[in-house]
């Protein structure tokens, strides 16, 4: 039996296992297409990014690993984000930085133009791959304190309110471009490493910082604005401006979108259970899933029960149409485009599992106070015979089953990757 038939006759056996169990495979397989995953680009070359710059800077970025075969340029970074897509199934996104321009001299952040990003939207054209953004607060001599838009200089808090607007302009240009929202998340670092003594002025200027940055009205239909929260990082162990608290209260008085990333948590807490009370209060989301190990570690990826949770409560609510899935993780220690092969396919995995769940039977359960059958079917459910529809997605899709993706990745690495210094 060749291969593709071994698949399809799998399928076809746990299609009934499936209908059983109450749930249709055909529906769940069509559901996983349609989810558009905003791949990072920062896992491509570890946030190096294009920009021609003066001097090196101190890097606002903790990556680990020295791997071989990073992309130096866009030609080649491209390359490897094709290879990508090559290996997974469905239309994806790809989340940029402001760093990820494409020009051959040097561009201050503040004077960024959509010209400066023209080669990406005549790719993401080409490629049917939709853009999104990030303002780029960091890897910059205007950052090397550690705070932009809370930096007690003024005119340091205006070159970065310049950045975010022009950021935002291009991001509008890219929505414009590719017929549909783009999403520009801003994430500042700022932050102090011991306890502050007086943290409401730099909260006040975080306001003030925001609401310069978005005062230009843009199109909605192009640009969707989001703001990412962060507990602490490296550096900025005892205070973050920009915490939970804070950019909550901002998005919601602002109309703006949050961006939760899976890593900016305590450690024990999950998302899974945010998801329902952040939507009845606000309109859209982005995601930023990442996997900390005992911190913001931003590990690569897996299929992790927390995963399946945190995908199944978007189902559960009919969130997806107000979701931006996006991932962020870096790990330079490993092959990057396994890396963010291995995290691809984990989340279609995850949404996967999350359609294949038989939903009404455990809330028929829970309605009924018989909390022993939702528990029973709940694990029963784990064990439905999910990776025979992964592997019938995969070969619909036309891309490798199973571990054949490793094979591709390898050949890449000797024939491409090995060449690059
Ligand atoms: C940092 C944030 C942020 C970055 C990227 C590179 O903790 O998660 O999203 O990872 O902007
Ligand atoms: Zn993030």
């Amino acid at each position: 039996m060749s291969k593709s038939e071994r698949v399809e006759k799998a399928y076809a056996v746990a299609k009934e296992i499936c209908t059983d169990a109450g749930v249709d495979a055909d529906k769940a397989v069509a559901a996983l297409e349609k989810i558009r995953v905003s791949l990072h680009c920062w896992q491509g070359d570890d946030i190096k990014g294009f920009e021609v710059r003066d001097a090196d800077v101190v890097s606002g970025n903790t990556v680990t690993g020295n791997y071989p075969g990073r992309a130096r340029n866009i030609g080649e970074f491209r390359a490897d984000v094709e290879k990508v897509l090559s290996l997974v199934g469905g239309r994806h996104r790809l989340a940029l930085h402001a760093i990820y321009l494409d020009w051959p001299t040097k561009i201050d952040r503040d004077k960024l133009e959509p010209e400066h990003f023209k080669s990406w939207m005549d790719w993401s054209r080409e490629k049917d791959v939709y853009m999104d953004m990030n303002q780029t607060y960091f890897d910059h001599p205007k950052a090397n304190d550690g705070l932009t838009l809370t930096h007690p200089d003024a005119a340091i808090r205006q070159f970065w309110i310049d950045h975010g607007k022009a950021v935002r302009r291009v991001s509008e240009a890219l929505g414009k471009n590719q017929g549909s929202p783009c999403v520009c998340n801003l994430w500042v670092q700022d932050g102090l490493k011991d306890v502050p003594a007086n943290r409401l002025v730099f909260r006040q200027r975080l306001i003030e910082g925001l609401d310069a940055t978005f005062a230009e009205k843009l199109d909605e239909r192009h640009l969707l604005d989001a703001v990412e929260p962060k507990l602490f990082g490296i550096g900025t162990e005892s205070f973050v401006p920009g915490s939970h608290e804070f950019y909550l209260g901002y998005a919601q008085s602002r109309k703006k979108l949050m961006t939760y990333d899976t890593g900016h948590f305590h450690p024990t807490e999950t998302l899974a259970d945010k998801m329902t009370s952040y939507f009845l209060f606000n309109e859209k989301l982005m995601l930023h899933v990442s996997r900390g190990i005992r911190w913001d570690s931003d590990h690569v990826l897996n299929l992790s029960d927390d995963l399946v949770q945190l995908v199944t409560e978007l189902i559960r609510g009919d969130f997806l149409p107000r979701t931006f899935v996006g991932l962020d993780f870096f790990d330079a220690s490993i092959n990057r485009i396994a890396a963010w092969t291995i995290g691809l396919r984990s989340i279609q995995k995850a949404f996967l599992i999350a359609f294949l769940e038989p939903t009404k039977r455990l809330q028929d359960a829970e309605n009924a106070f018989d909390y022993t059958t939702r528990l029973a079917l709940m694990e029963e459910a784990k064990a439905l015979p999910w990776s025979a529809v992964w592997d019938y997605f995969c070969l619909k899709a036309g891309v490798p089953v199973g571990e054949d993706w490793l094979a591709e990745v390898k050949k890449y690495e000797t024939d491409v990757l090995s060449k690059r210094d």
